[in-house]
């Protein structure tokens, strides 16, 4: 399996309009924080790390949250809720990472190194993202063009007719999304209800996971074929925050906040909080030792505490320190 390079340092790994991609690529060159590995914030356990941004702090709004804490309905959601795969199943994994700034828009570019290596470590099953022959373990983030839904039918369709019916491998399909990449793989999941390449046997996915899924205008909506959901997000921006781009004084953009999710009814949908996790310390799947508190949680580390809670809920397993979980909203 091909890796991507680590090198690269990480600027915004999150999404950005069009407009101010090039704005964003003259701030990223301020990033002395991101280490020689690229990534992002590995020094902290209280901040990132990243260097600093001109950011202001506190300017994040909360999305709805009303200082709930946790949902009794949806406590026992996250662990293995009966999703699993049959044994004739296979498990499928697919991942849309957010938009990145450093390069601006070209394919290396992308999003957070850390999700492309958690998506990376998940093992038999991944659906790659290839061109030519270079393949990544992450798709870039969907704007115009959709790869990730070419790559998804080729991968279901393992008797190469064209479609995905009964007569293919049954599979039991995992959706991971980051920031623009988590909004896609919603859409990822609603397109799959209505394409003409699926049969109505094979439209479901049995879980999706989003870190700070978010994009410009964008609500967090579950289309109701997708088994489970479990959203990671910070809600209140930190000092400091690598979505919080700003030119002198003036704020830019971002800082980008998890869009709260919405459900529906069958679904069974956790969304957990890191900043209300307060001074809980949170470890960092990437960063052995180190991590954040729940309140310097930014857009970028998201991913490194999300990692250390999303590998022990693949595997079924039980994972201790989880941020508080807000209750979600039907629609
Ligand atoms: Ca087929």
């Amino acid at each position: 399996m091909n890796r991507i390079t680590m090198g690269r340092s990480l600027a915004v790994a999150c999404l950005l309009p069009a407009a101010i991609l090039v704005v964003l690529e003259a701030c990223s060159s301020t990033d002395a924080g991101a280490g020689a590995d690229g990534l992002p914030g590995n020094e902290a356990d209280t901040s990132d790390g990243r260097g600093a941004r001109d950011a202001a702090s506190g300017k994040g709004e909360r999305p709805g949250n009303d200082g709930g804490t946790t949902s009794p309905a949806n406590d026992a959601a996250p662990g293995d809720s009966g999703t699993d795969a049959a044994p004739s199943h296979e498990r499928r994994f697919l991942c849309i990472n957010g938009a990145g700034v450093d390069g601006a828009g070209g394919r290396d570019s992308g999003g957070n190194p850390w999700f492309e290596e958690l998506c990376n470590g998940l093992g038999k099953g991944l659906v790659q993202a290839c061109q030519g022959s270079t393949c990544y373990a992450t798709f870039a983030f969907e704007t115009v063009s959709n790869p990730s839904r070419n790559a998804l039918i080729a991968a279901l369709d393992t008797n190469h007719d064209g479609r995905v019916t009964p007569a293919d491998t049954p599979f039991d399909l995992v959706l991971l999304g980051y920031s623009w990449g988590g909004t896609n793989v919603r859409d990822l999941a609603n397109w799959m209800t209505t394409d003409e390449h699926f049969d109505a046997e094979r439209r479901a996915v049995s879980r999706m996971i989003a870190i700070d899924p978010y994009r410009p205008g964008a609500t967090m909506d579950i289309p109701a074929n997708v088994g489970q959901f479990v959203e990671y997000r910070h809600s209140v921006a930190p000092s400091g925050d690598c979505s919080l781009i700003t030119l002198g004084s003036v704020v830019v953009s971002g800082p980008y906040l998890g869009l709260t999710p919405r459900c529906k009814a069958p679904t069974v949908c956790t969304d957990y909080d890191y900043s209300l996790g307060g001074k809980t310390f949170f470890p960092g799947a990437f960063t052995p030792g180190k991590g954040y508190i729940g309140s310097a949680v930014d857009h970028c580390g998201v991913v490194n505490v999300a990692a250390s809670a999303i590998k022990p809920l693949l595997a079924g397993t039980t994972f201790s320190p989880l941020p508080p979980t807000v209750p979600v909203a039907t629609y």
